[in-house]
């Protein structure tokens, strides 16, 4: 009888193909059986079994294809032999590894006991209680005289004078409550005025809207402004007032950098100094220069406004501030007055950028129509309170919140 490993193709065909088909598989007990002893072509004898008529083979064309390993005549114990030696590499990398671990643990010992630190902590004495700590209230955009509706800014902001009184009580809470409850002593607090304290009526919506005339504004923001101030003076051992003007309080309609002092600002600090003259402790810088350099623990820090900074766009240019304070930084180093920090009012908006070089202060007035139209929107009023000490500079930044969560949410 011929085996299938001898049959070519053409021995398939004709008649009686499938019967010989039948004869070889019965002869080897299965197809695959017949092709473990006789390799021949998978295909070639499934599409000849098809061809003539084959009843369909349980599990299909698996049926007729052997397993690898009985295909290429590999027997059980060649099979173990081969996963014997497989074994004996994977254990001989584990120990491989086991070794190498070893060998670094030695290393590393051997190193560790040969070195030393390099650093041992300075000898500090244990700090002075006395150490000087001192805070410098930032003071700015209370826009007195101005006028916010409640109604027009959909619930955002409600101002007038009795409100911008209730928030500056809020500043001397923050203020109090932080040196109370910090753990240094601070005997000095500077007072920064940074401008636009009066709404003024540059504009002619404020001219329409405001509470009262500009003058009477100016008067009555001194007056009040002083008795707020000389509720600190019984708290620190010293109170050092500085102050340069806004853009707000100008007596003209166009911004003028002459005589840039001829401001309702310049006038409501005048009437506080005249009013707290008789404090030895307080003492008063209220110059007529734009810009103004003050001295903290060793460190000069430039007051001014802000409004100077060229603006296009919606929000707080502040590329167009770290340019600015940039020159101003170069100028003033050429005078001999490096500066330390930058600090300007103007923005509404509070912030300690580049490392806190710049700090900016918040308002007082918080958002109103003017800024929800032009902005889109207007931050909460906030102050900012710095704390200085005569080694490391400008140690804190605290915001102030002006209306906490709870009241507004009220
Ligand atoms: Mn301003």
């Amino acid at each position: 009888m011929a085996c299938l490993g001898e049959l070519s193709e053409k021995w398939w065909l004709g008649e009686g193909a499938l019967e010989r088909l039948r004869t070889e598989r019965e002869a080897h007990g299965s197809f695959a059986e017949a092709l473990r002893i006789h390799p021949g072509s998978i295909d070639a004898l499934q599409s000849a079994w098809s061809r003539y008529g084959g009843e369909t083979l349980k599990g299909g064309r698996q049926t007729l294809i052997p397993t690898p390993a009985a295909a290429e005549g590999i027997s059980e114990l060649e099979r173990l032999q081969q996963r014997n030696r497989e074994l004996e590499k994977i254990v001989s990398r584990g120990r491989k590894d086991e070794i190498l671990e070893e060998r670094m643990v030695v290393v590393l010992r051997d190193a560790l006991d040969e070195l030393a630190p390099t650093y041992s902590p300075a000898v500090i004495p244990k700090p002075r209680k006395a150490d000087q700590h001192e805070m410098a209230l930032l003071w700015s955009d209370a826009h007195a005289g101005e006028k916010v509706s409640l109604e027009e800014t959909n619930g955002l902001n409600e101002y007038d004078w009795k409100t911008m009184m209730r928030r500056h009580d809020e500043i001397l809470r923050g203020v109090l409550a932080f040196k109370e409850n910090r753990p240094y002593p601070v005997k000095k607090l500077h007072v920064w005025g940074l401008g636009d304290n009066v709404g003024g009526e540059i504009h002619q919506e404020l001219l329409a809207t405001n509470e009262f005339p500009i003058i009477e504004t100016a008067v009555q923001l001194g007056l009040d402004a002083s008795a707020w101030l000389e509720r600190f003076v019984p708290e620190f051992e010293s109170v050092e007032f500085a102050g340069v003007v806004g853009n707000h309080g100008r007596m003209y309609h166009k911004p003028q950098s002459k005589e840039r002092y001829n401001n309702f600002d310049w006038l409501v600090y005048h009437t506080m100094r005249q009013r707290l003259a008789a404090y030895k402790s307080v003492k008063w810088e209220i110059p007529k220069a734009q810009k103004w350099p003050v001295m903290v623990c060793g460190r000069r820090v430039l007051l001014f406004h802000g409004d100077g900074i060229r603006s296009t766009m919606v929000d707080v240019p502040w590329g167009g501030i770290i340019r600015y304070t940039n020159k101003l930084s170069n100028q003033y180093a050429q005078a001999g007055q490096p500066i330390d920090h930058f600090v300007c009012g103007h923005w509404h908006e509070a912030n300690a950028v580049k490392n806190r070089r710049i700090i900016v202060n918040g308002s007082v007035i918080g958002a109103n129509e003017w800024v929800i139209d032009t902005f889109g929107s207007g931050e909460r009023p906030a102050q900012v309170l710095l704390t200085f000490h005569p080694h490391w500079g400008l140690t804190d930044v605290s915001f102030i919140d002006l209306e906490p969560a709870q009241r507004l949410a009220a």
